[in-house]
């Protein structure tokens, strides 16, 4: 018979961890497509994100937040502030530790935040694919002491492998409330597509500059328009965009251009494949350098780029 709309659940539940514990890439194993950006530099996830995983039984809504750090400048405050925002609006969370390592002091910072938390928690150890057989045994107790007196469920997992994921998901839909679905099935993420081709150009200015140009980038979206030829012999779908990438230095915008230009010609090229995925059509993108001395610390240079104050 019919599945009783009574038994259905459905909540939010917080993405919580040090930056670069691979919360970005749960939320895309999940939903099995690329939403969130991931990169091996830490921030990269600036603006919470929410991912929505639906299923005759559930509906899932993750909130990605930026990983929680020590705040050294305005941006970093409030990367803290969104954290600590998300976990106040949730039916539960998921704080996700790095089982490659044994708990530091990051991840104590991060237990102080939520240890004292009424709603409930689930705990991922994610990269254990990282870890040899002969670590498992001592990983785990390090953890479990490391958590004493939580008495909240642990997983063992591995987000870019998928091992034990669906133990995960399993936990979490138990976890969650009986609810009627909130959103509909076939939507999967709460952003436009403008923030998410932002979001792409800035992960492959991340991820080809490296450490040159640290997290003082931000990508704002000029135009998007629809230059789908005209001509019958050209059907194709043609979506031109212009974006601008900020730069604080000078410096900066010199090895953002690269020699001869060779360097945002490969960015550009590896954001146009995301976006042409994204999109499913073809994607014409242009993109400029401007030099924007100092806009972290400057609040409406923080509002207009998205990051709510
Ligand atoms: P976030 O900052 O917490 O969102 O972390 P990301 O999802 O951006 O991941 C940071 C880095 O860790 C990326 O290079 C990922 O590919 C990598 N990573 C994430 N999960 C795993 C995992 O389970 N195993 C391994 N080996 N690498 C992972
Ligand atoms: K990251
Ligand atoms: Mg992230």
């Amino acid at each position: 018979g019919d599945l009783s709309q009574e038994d259905f659940k459905s909540g939010f539940i917080a993405l919580i961890g040090r930056p670069n514990v691979g919360k970005s890439t749960f939320i895309n194993k999940f939903i099995g497509e690329k939403i969130a950006i991931t990169s091996p530099i830490a921030q990269t996830t600036r603006n919470r994100l929410k991912v929505i995983l639906t299923n005759e039984k559930s509906q899932i809504i993750f909130v990605d937040t930026p990983g929680i750090h020590k705040p050294h400048h305005l941006l970093g405050e409030r990367l803290v502030q969104s954290a600590k925002r998300s976990i106040g609006d949730v039916d539960a969370v998921l704080v996700i530790f790095e089982a490659s390592h044994s708990p530091g002091r990051g991840d104590a910072f991060i237990l102080n935040l939520i240890r004292n938390l009424k709603i409930p928690v689930i705990v991922a150890l994610n990269k254990w694919d990282l870890l040899a057989l002969s670590q498992f045994k001592e990983r785990k107790k390090e953890y479990f002491e490391f958590l004493e007196g939580t008495n909240w469920p642990v997983f063992c997992c591995s987000a870019l492998t998928g091992q034990g994921c669906n133990e995960l998901i399993s936990e979490i839909e138990e976890t969650l409330p009986f609810g009627p679905q909130l959103y509909p099935s076939d939507m999967n993420c709460d952003h436009p597509e403008k923030f998410l081709i932002a979001e792409f150009i800035r992960e492959q200015v991340l991820i080809n500059t490296r450490e040159e140009v640290p997290h003082s980038v931000a990508v704002s979206i000029d135009k998007i328009e629809d230059i789908t030829s005209k001509k019958k012999s050209e059907q194709k779908s043609r979506t031109g965009i212009l974006a601008t990438i900020c730069v604080e230095k000078k410096s900066q915008k010199g090895i953002l251009i690269g020699k001869g230009g060779s360097m945002l010609k490969k960015i550009g090229q590896e954001s146009r494949m995301q976006i042409q995925t994204l999109i499913n059509g073809n994607v014409y993108l242009e993109l400029f350098v401007k030099v924007v001395p100092d806009w972290r610390s400057k609040s409406s240079r923080l509002n207009e780029f998205g990051y709510e104050g």
